[in-house]
């Protein structure tokens, strides 16, 4: 639950200065005193929410300076995290706030209900021009129900039911893990020709890249098809720059000056969107439906879509493979830790040029209770999938 309040315990220059000089202007008295304290000011009288709609102390209140709830708040991040996609909307006035948070929220990819008779606004013709906004054009904004009718929904679908759907990984450190294959996506990072020919990038730098393709590429490769055959989200990402290297940050090539360079003829550009060695192994080529997320940077979440992606399909949890374990495996699943999901790479189907980097990148991860996520082993998460 979630209490919305408008105020400002800061007034910007601009809106004190518009409060001194303009007082016929719009929004001319926020911060000047009312009958309740200053006005749309945090702390006074006027800033506390109703006796009747008062938020229990478990309950978040968010400050909003402007009259959308998301814009300079916190509350996209604390429904993303808590995996909300649903909102019910109720509040004053229809037409501003409410209406421009619902828009917001719509715009974000969340599914919004207004309550018709939760809502209230100062001037009736606005009140019902903002319900009949809502649903016209097939639900350009969402939805709008009675309260009752609401009210009668949420008693009669509780949501503490038992959960059918988990399997669980006994053997994973630091402790056992809950797979739910609806909401899990694999993640297969980087299984790229650059990192894993030995004509590619990876080679031009001087590492053996046949240790990568040896045990691990086998090990991913179990792992797709049975998140294939459970039904997980499927991603596959390649570190891949735009040709004219524009999503490339002048750091990056200062210390890696092959980039966008051609070493091997037949793998073309490194690095390189579309070029030969920016291409899958076979073996764990994507199917069609699969998504494929170019990344610039290392980590799988700078600058790409994939949080949207993931957080459209309903996804929470994350098993990770891929090259290398203490490169762009680690950096994706510490991005995706802190974004909310819940990570697992199986030791056995990542792998590194740097054994000793391998060993410590994986207790990284599970040390301190999980501080990134979970490990385990090929056979672990494959049985979970199949169970
Ligand atoms: N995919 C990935 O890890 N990219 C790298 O740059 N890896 C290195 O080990 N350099």
């Amino acid at each position: 639950m979630f209490a919305i309040g408008f105020s400002s315990n800061k007034l910007t220059n601009t809106a004190s200065y518009h409060s001194r000089r303009n007082n016929t202007g719009a929004g001319a008295e926020i911060g000047t005193e009312g009958p309740l304290g200053r006005i749309l000011t945090r702390g006074e009288r006027g800033w506390d929410i109703i006796d009747e709609l008062k938020p229990l102390p478990t309950e978040d209140v968010i400050d909003k300076p402007g009259k959308g709830s998301f814009m300079g708040t916190d509350l996209d991040l604390i429904l993303r995290t808590n995996g909300i996609k649903r909102i019910i909307l109720g509040g004053i006035t229809t037409d501003v706030c409410v209406h421009t948070t619902m828009r917001e929220a719509n715009d974000l990819g969340y599914e919004c209900l207004l309550l018709e008779d939760g809502t209230g606004a100062t001037d009736v013709g606005n009140h019902e021009s903002a319900i009949k906004m809502v649903h016209m054009q097939n639900g350009v904004f969402g939805a709008t129900a009675k309260c009752e009718d609401v009210c009668a929904f949420l008693d009669a679908n509780r949501f503490d039911a038992p959960d059918n759907e988990a399997a669980i990984v006994p053997n994973a450190k630091p402790f056992p893990f809950t797979i739910r294959a609806k909401k899990t996506a694999i993640v297969m990072i980087d299984w790229q020709l650059d990192f894993t020919s030995p004509n590619g990038f990876g080679a031009a730098l001087g590492n053996d890249c046949e240790i990568l393709r040896k045990e691990a590429l086998p090990n991913a490769v179990r792992i797709l098809e049975a998140g294939r055959k459970a039904k997980c989200a499927i991603v596959h990402t390649l570190e891949a720059h735009k040709p004219d290297l524009s999503d490339c940050p002048p750091s990056k090539i200062r210390r890696c000056d092959k980039i966008g360079q051609i070493v091997d003829e037949k793998m073309g550009r490194i690095l390189v969107k579309n070029e030969p060695g920016n291409s899958i192994e076979p073996l764990v080529a994507p199917k069609p439906g699969e998504l494929i997320v170019h990344k610039p940077g290392k980590g799988a979440f700078y600058n790409t879509n994939l949080e949207f992606q993931l957080k459209r399909r309903g996804v929470e949890t994350l098993i990770f493979t891929g090259v290398t374990t203490e490169v762009c495996v680690q950096t994706s699943m510490r991005e995706a830790n802190d974004r909310g999901f819940e990570c697992i790479v199986a030791d056995d189907a990542t792998e590194s040029y740097f054994p000793e980097f391998k060993k410590y990148a994986l207790e990284m991860i599970s040390s301190q209770n999980g501080i990134v996520g979970w490990r385990c082993l090929t056979e672990d998460v494959v049985g979970a999938l199949s169970s």
